[in-house]
């Protein structure tokens, strides 16, 4: 694995600050009705997306579910286009016609934002296949929630994945909750991991609020998926501080519960780090913060100062057959 060193803490530092942080700014934009429609928020779970970064090479791909704003960024799409197609904006990556759950955006490997729960499941095998039978150097990381994991497409894909020995890693990001229902709650145990067992196909926890722990797992995974021995599932534990979406009572848990899992906060954990090795100075960490606020009304400013996009672009994203007998769309 490439090293985990002094500039990775600082990355790690810097990016998962402004992850959070502009998710926070999402949030305060709905609370305007700037963002519509529903928005689901990926706050407590950032080092599952930097650990896997950490060990993602090239032609790696990602694929996820609508909890989605942050990974595109971490793969390089500009977070200005991101948040201009929230607010619905002709300069957003789908010029705004896709909204909060389904960010897309291929030429960086980030094949979605998908809404149907537990529909990127066979997709994910459908990309890492494609891979496969073009004899292309890629792994595709599926992330799922652990509520997905109870869907049945599940098992299919994961039958097919192992028998053809796919190039692709099975993420349960297990956040504890599906909306308002506990993990414990939809099965009679918790170790989502053990849904590997029945496949022979190699499976674990992994401690989801460190992303040193998460780098490891994801790199003994890809790393496995890459030389042919085909997929991985893991069960990565982490939590979510928001609602499910913007609309939560969140009336199934308690804050003193949150308020655990905040002392073990990622971002806190790796400031830890930079504090105790002394990898920066207070100075230098207050700097880095200033940036991330900076950069985040940056992506505000050119959302806002966006125009929505014309009527006619409509009829220009919906599939036309060219022969059609009848009414034409324009
Ligand atoms: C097939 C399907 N059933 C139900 C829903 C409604 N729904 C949206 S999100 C969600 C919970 C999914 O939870 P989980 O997979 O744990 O992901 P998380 O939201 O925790 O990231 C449900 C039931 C849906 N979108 N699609
Ligand atoms: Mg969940």
């Amino acid at each position: 694995m490439k090293k985990i060193t002094k500039e990775t803490y600082i990355n790690w530092y810097k990016d998962m600050l402004f992850w959070r942080k502009f998710e926070d700014k999402l949030a305060a934009l709905y609370i305007q009705q700037k963002v519509r429609g529903f928005l689901h928020l990926y706050n407590g779970q950032e080092a599952v997306l930097a650990g896997a970064l950490h060990v993602m090479k090239e032609n790696d791909k990602m694929i996820t579910a609508y909890r989605n704003h942050v990974q595109p960024i971490g793969l390089g799409v500009d977070p200005k286009r991101i948040m201009a197609e929230l607010l619905g904006k002709v300069t957003g990556t789908s010029k705004g016609m896709g909204g909060s759950m389904h960010i897309f955006s291929p030429e960086h490997n980030f094949y979605g934002g998908h809404g149907i729960v537990g529909g990127q499941i066979p997709l994910g095998a459908g990309l890492a296949f494609a891979d496969k039978y073009f004899e292309r150097d890629g792994v595709t990381l599926t992330y799922f929630g652990d509520g997905a994991a109870r869907q049945g497409s599940l098992h299919e894909t994961f039958n097919m994945a192992i028998n053809w020995k796919l190039p692709v890693v099975f993420i349960c990001e297990n956040n504890g909750y599906a909306m308002g229902t506990s993990v414990e709650r939809t099965a009679n145990h918790e170790d989502i991991w053990k849904l590997g067992l029945g496949y022979e196909m190699p499976c674990g926890p992994v401690d989801g609020m460190n992303p040193v722990k998460v780098a490891e797992a994801m790199e003994e995974a890809i790393e496995r998926a890459r030389r042919g021995d085909g997929p991985t599932l893991l069960d990565i534990k982490t939590y979510r501080y928001r609602g499910h979406s913007m609309s939560d009572a969140q009336h199934y848990r308690t804050k003193d519960e949150v308020n655990e899992y905040r002392k073990i906060d990622p971002i806190t954990q790796v400031l830890e780090v930079i504090k105790t090795k002394k990898y920066a100075t207070d100075a230098q960490i207050k700097t880095w913060d200033k940036e991330v606020k900076d950069k985040v009304e940056e992506c505000q400013k050119f959302a806002e100062e966006s125009p929505y996009p014309e009527k006619q672009q409509l009829y220009d994203m919906v599939y036309e057959q060219e022969d059609y007998p009848f009414l034409k769309h324009r």
